[in-house]
């Protein structure tokens, strides 16, 4: 299968690790923004939204959005559990990290660390990180809640809500939220790095997962 990504998508990078973590070879197309490779017709006519990840199935067909994604890969494995109460479990903190988590963590490390464009007492900013601490708090207190060896949805073995939340939560400090508070997901974080197969967002290059150089 084929991952159309960029170099530094987080939104990706999920897919990878999980790809990564079950060993599914994918071969990745790596396009970039600054080219304006998303906005071109060919891409856009496989990606509407003209947004990184999109996977090609072996049939030929394309699926968006990491969420789909994740799910698609997963399906047949533990990383999506058999019985109903748990599925939705995972699908709701799936849906947190969509709409409470990912948009303001994404939004302070793109702009505030890679591009540098925007001003962190403005008050959208503020906002972005008042918004990032209280998705961070809500996680904490979850996994306070699991067990010491536990997840974020389930108790017994990771599931895709655990990668899904995993690339924006391990680079929230870039955009200068600090996770010293956050014990229970710092552990939480090394115990994903643990896994057999786990995937840097660089692999050859761990230590730039938190770099804000824009070399390629
Ligand atoms: N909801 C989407 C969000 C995808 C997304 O925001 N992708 C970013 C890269 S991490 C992107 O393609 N940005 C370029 C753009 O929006 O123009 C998902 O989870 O896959």
């Amino acid at each position: 299968m084929i991952l159309y990504d960029t170099l530094r998508s987080g939104n990706a990078w999920k897919v990878r690790l999980l790809a990564s973590l079950l060993d599914i070879p994918l071969e990745r197309r790596t396009l970039s923004i600054d080219r304006g490779d998303l906005k071109q017709p060919a891409f856009q006519a496989i990606a509407p939204l003209g947004q990184v990840p999109v996977l090609e199935l072996p049939d030929g067909s394309h699926l968006a959005e990491s969420m789909s994604i994740l799910f698609y890969l997963a399906q047949g494995t533990t990383w999506w559990p058999a019985d109903c109460q748990t599925q939705a479990r995972v699908l709701s903190w799936m849906s947190f990290e969509q709409e409470h988590h990912m948009k303001p963590l994404a939004q302070l490390r793109l702009h505030l660390a890679l591009h540098r464009d925007r001003d962190p007492m403005s008050e959208e900013f503020t906002r972005h990180a008042e918004q990032a601490k209280r998705a961070l708090e809500l996680m904490e207190r979850q996994l306070d809640r699991q067990s010491a060896h536990g997840w974020i949805a389930t108790s017994n073995a990771p599931s895709i809500a655990d990668v899904a939340l995993y690339p924006y939560t391990c680079m929230a400090p870039m955009g200068g939220i600090a996770l010293e508070s956050s014990p229970s997901v710092r552990a939480w974080l090394r115990r994903i790095e643990a896994l057999p197969g786990y995937q840097a967002l660089f692999p050859a290059e761990p230590e730039r997962n938190h770099s804000t150089q824009e070399r390629p």
